[in-house]
């Protein structure tokens, strides 16, 4: 089914003014949810005998709406508050995934989220669970991940003057989400759509419930008619969509859940298309909402036609082939300063879909930018003239449309200036030692093109952001909005969960593999067969180095060693500890054959640290 969208022109001088653009071919989006691969489902029994699984309470109008959505996996954490809904997900086919500590549920979540491209659910109980599942939250939320958070609570009889265990959710979760709400029987089917749409509309993030223990059970939307929150509000359309129940509550109607239409609006006064096509030396830095809006054939389309040099972001790794000759490298890792240079020495920067969430430097550079993205340019990290808003994948059509004139760069300058990046992050490398960027290197040459990769956070993350090359969208995981340690490992079990079929693999450092190195006791019970690689060098390295900057001794940042082989060992997992490039190549060989029935596998890689030293 097509559609033609005219683009859209806001000036100042002309507020209503809608000049017609070009029109864009577009494509009719649905939920996004047809076309997404099944997930296998685990037959979880039915348990017709729990009461909160009845029809028509809080907790199944939930677990309905949520496998409406496509979900079949719940992070969450137990606790006395969540059991009706532990069991009413059971009862729907959603397999309820513990882990050791809540922030890795909330991380599970989030890599769900970033794996799919659909919400991902994280659940903890009242007061430790939900002050516990914080991180993991704000993590969701600054990596813009459309995570759904619930937390039981107290019954609401107590809930306005009991103390013990009792935090004030609302309060708490309202600064590192979008949206955080009671959900409460008599409008519990609003507020679960609410939710959803909050979650996954431009810029995704976290949205947090709280429901009191009581709650669950009851009978959901049974709000006034008209009000929209129950069946009356609902009648209307509630048999043509999704799971009804006519005498099991609210039918399921599904918000839509994807991330911007396909049309664009234009902001500023004059004419963008001008401005582009008297651009010299462009440069396009593409982001997270490029990959969010699927728009890599663009970008290559683009990057060819106008040859015009593309950097990413670490989270939108793997949005534009790695491979490709106009690929420039990825923004603030490794070898930062010769990205900087080439943004600072461009004409104009495009911004697909960048999001400043992303930057460690701070904005120091003049070039003019055109910024285009799913929102407008509200952050004014950097100041822009004219604002393209819409479905990236369209706004770069758009523009490709348009484009006239010669390629901008030759593929030589491109390769030039790759040539220089690489020299950057080797610099400081040690023959005959096993390098932090040796480690990256082998262990991609080890990985198929699809696999997944999730990096925790420290120097580990910023040399594989940049040396990891990605072919796929979806498939680097890299925390780089709240960048909070401790993700590494719980990401990498989900997106294992989630992707059976393809190898899954962790790069973390030792001080965030010893706040998660538990997790694996849990990947092994599940039977998912992750890699980890703990770049261990004995100190929290990001910071050392810091200290050392800063003309201050190491103080808490050595750490002791552990032998990890052996911690692996008594989890039910591998584990290997390696010296050297040939030890690492030879325990990461059959990476791709680690398939169901595989023990996880643990690799201490003892490296030489030396490397990062002359590198940041
Ligand atoms: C939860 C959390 N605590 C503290 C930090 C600050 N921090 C950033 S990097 C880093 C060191 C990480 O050490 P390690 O995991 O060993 O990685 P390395 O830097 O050695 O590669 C620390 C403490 C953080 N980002 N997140
Ligand atoms: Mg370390």
């Amino acid at each position: 089914m097509g559609m033609d969208v005219q683009a859209r022109l806001v000036t100042p001088g002309d507020p209503a003014g809608r000049k017609p653009g070009a029109s864009v071919a577009t494509r009719f989006i649905p939920n996004g949810l047809w076309c997404l691969p099944q997930v296998s489902c685990v037959d979880n029994g039915v348990m017709s005998q729990d009461s909160s699984a009845a029809d028509g309470s809080v907790a199944e109008l939930l677990a309905r709406y949520l496998h409406d959505a496509g979900l079949r996996h719940v992070f969450g954490y137990p606790g006395e508050s969540v059991i009706d809904f532990m069991a009413a997900a059971r009862h729907r086919g959603i397999e309820v995934v513990s882990a050791v500590r809540e922030t890795s549920v909330a991380f599970m979540a989030e890599a769900a989220a970033l794996v799919t491209g659909r919400p991902g659910v994280c659940m903890s109980t009242l007061g430790p669970g939900s002050t516990a599942l914080l991180n993991g939250v704000a993590g969701a939320n600054l990596d813009r991940a459309p995570v759904l958070a619930i937390s039981g609570q107290i019954e609401s009889s107590r809930e306005q003057f009991f103390t013990h265990q009792v935090i004030d959710h609302g309060r708490m979760f309202a600064p590192v989400t979008k949206l955080a709400l009671r959900l409460e029987a008599v409008s519990a089917e609003v507020v679960i759509r609410r939710a959803l749409r909050t979650a996954t509309a431009e810029r995704p993030g976290a949205v947090h419930l709280t429901v009191t223990t009581d709650t669950w059970a009851r009978p959901a939307g049974v709000a006034p008619a008209g009000a929209g929150t129950g069946p009356a509000g609902a009648a209307g359309s509630a048999a043509a969509a999704g799971s009804a129940g006519a005498a099991g509550g609210p039918a399921v109607l599904l918000p839509p859940l994807t991330p911007a239409a396909e049309s664009l609006d234009v902001y500023g006064g004059g004419d963008p298309l001008r401005v582009l096509r008297a651009a010299r030396r462009p440069v396009i830095l593409a982001g997270p909402a490029a990959l969010r809006c699927g728009a890599g054939p663009e970008l290559v389309r683009l990057a060819e036609l106008a040859g015009i040099p593309v950097v990413v972001s670490p989270m939108a790794k793997g949005v534009f082939p790695e491979d490709h000759p106009y690929f420039a490298g990825v923004l603030d890792m490794t070898g930062r300063r010769v990205v900087w240079d080439l943004l600072a020495g461009a004409g104009l920067i495009l911004t697909a879909g960048f999001d400043p969430v992303e930057l460690i430097s701070p904005w120091s550079i003049a070039t003019p930018v055109m910024h285009l993205d799913t929102t407008p340019n509200t952050d004014q990290v950097y100041p822009s003239e004219h604002e393209l808003v819409g479905h990236v994948g369209a706004i770069l059509g758009w523009i490709a449309a348009h484009w006239s004139g010669e390629p901008r760069w030759a593929p030589a300058e491109v390769a030039a200036h790759r040539a220089r990046l690489r020299e950057a992050w080797l610099a400081g490398r040690a023959d005959g030692r096993l390098n932090p960027s040796d480690v990256v290197t082998i262990a991609r040459e080890a990985a198929p093109p699809d696999a997944i990769m999730t990096t925790d956070v420290g120097s580990h993350k910023i040399m594989a952001g940049q040396v990891w090359q990605a072919s796929e969208p979806r498939s680097v995981l890299i925390p780089n909005g709240l960048s909070a340690m401790g993700f590494g490992v719980p990401a990498a079990i989900a997106a294992k969960l989630i992707r059976p079929d393809r190898p899954v693999i962790a790069l973390v450092g030792d001080g965030g593999f010893a706040m998660t190195a538990t997790e694996m006791r849990i990947a092994a019970a599940l039977g998912v067969p992750v890699t980890v690689v703990v770049f261990a060098d004995n100190s929290l390295n990001r910071i050392e180095l810091r200290q050392q900057a800063m003309g201050y001794p190491p103080t808490s940042t050595r750490i002791p060693g552990t032998d990890l082989a052996a911690l692996a060992e008594a989890m039910d997992c591998d584990g290997v500890r390696v010296e050297d490039a040939a030890g690492l190549e030879k325990a990461l060989a059959g990476l791709d054959d680690r398939s169901a029935g595989s023990r996880p596998l643990v690799i201490e890689a003892r490296i030489d640290p030396a490397q990062y030293e002359a590198q940041f």
